[in-house]
């Protein structure tokens, strides 16, 4: 703890915020030399970016849909690289996920021959996300107010970091890494394309009727009703009384929650760090 008005359940770590009962400073630490097999794809995400989503679309393509692999849990097939409540490097899995930056990962994931995934989402969504998952993870601490979370979002004070240094970050390296940039919006758009273009990145032919299924499997409703999806396997870790983990899978939903000044306020911020950057966001 580096700063004594922060909850007694983060902890950081090279200035980034984690929470102890997800992650702990000697897991952290050991996953720099983990090893990974190059053939596993892996997930990178800033939270609230899609992962869960994407997650599903990886999975169901890598199995082609088999019905055995369907039977397990989504975070089990694709376990969060960083998390202490698994450890991955003793389980089958089918991808790995992960939400640390660039310095954070293990090394071997800067190998060109693994395949990396990046789901990128507009910031503002994430915001407005991330603060209704506050409220309604055990994990994480509720927020006092809107504007308050805005303002730590903004300054990189919330779990994982700074989304802006995150996405940067990741995108300066990309000519190093073997990497596909997929927007969220991207997913709402157009999900066909986004399977499509997935697989075969993953080096996956799909027939025709696996795709539809796949695509039918990634619905909203699908993977929220979905208990091999939806998490409601892990009470411990939500409060589905004061909120959903599939809360509206939309897009532009932030202006529902940001007053006509936080906007500018945002954007302004947004043009002074983003502006130069090259991936646009719809609806922003
Ligand atoms: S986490 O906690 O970081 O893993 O969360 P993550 O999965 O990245 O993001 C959760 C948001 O993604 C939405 N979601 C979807 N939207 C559309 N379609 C599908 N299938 C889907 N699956 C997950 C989920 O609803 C969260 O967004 P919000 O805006 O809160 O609804």
């Amino acid at each position: 703890m580096e700063n004594s008005e922060e909850p007694m359940t983060y902890f950081r770590h090279n200035g980034i915020i984690f929470c102890s009962q997800l992650h702990s400073v000697e897991r952290l630490e050991s996953l720099k030399d983990a090893n990974i097999d190059p053939h596993i794809p892996v997930l990178l995400t800033y939270p609230k970016s899609g992962t869960t989503w994407m997650q599903q679309i990886m999975s169901l393509i890598l199995c082609n849909d088999d019905d055995s692999t369907k039977a397990i849990n989504l975070y089990e097939r694709a376990p969060w690289m960083e998390s202490v409540r698994y450890n991955f490097e003793n389980m089958d899995h089918q991808l790995l996920t992960s939400h640390l930056n660039y310095q954070m990962v293990p090394n071997c994931v800067k190998n060109k021959m693994l395949k990396i995934i990046y789901v990128a989402r507009n910031p503002k969504d994430v915001i407005v996300s991330s603060y209704h998952f506050h409220k309604c993870s055990h994990f994480l601490e509720e927020p006092k107010n809107f504007q308050d979370f805005l303002e730590k979002f903004v300054e990189g004070n919330v779990f994982f970091g700074s989304w802006f240094e995150h996405i940067r970050e990741w995108y300066s390296h990309k000519d190093e890494l073997n990497i596909l940039f997929m927007a969220y919006e991207d997913m709402k758009n157009d999900l066909r394309s986004v399977v499509q273009k997935v697989a075969s990145f993953l080096n996956k032919k799909l027939d025709e009727k696996t795709l539809e299924s796949i695509l039918n499997q990634c619905t909203f409703k699908h993977m929220q009703e979905n208990p091999k999806t939806n998490y409601k396997s892990v009470p411990e870790l939500f409060d589905f009384e004061s909120g959903s983990f599939y809360r509206k899978g939309i897009t532009g939903d932030w202006k529902n929650h940001f007053l006509v000044s936080q906007n500018e306020w945002f954007n302004s911020i947004y043009q002074e760090k983003m502006g130069d950057f090259p991936l646009k966001f719809d609806n922003m």
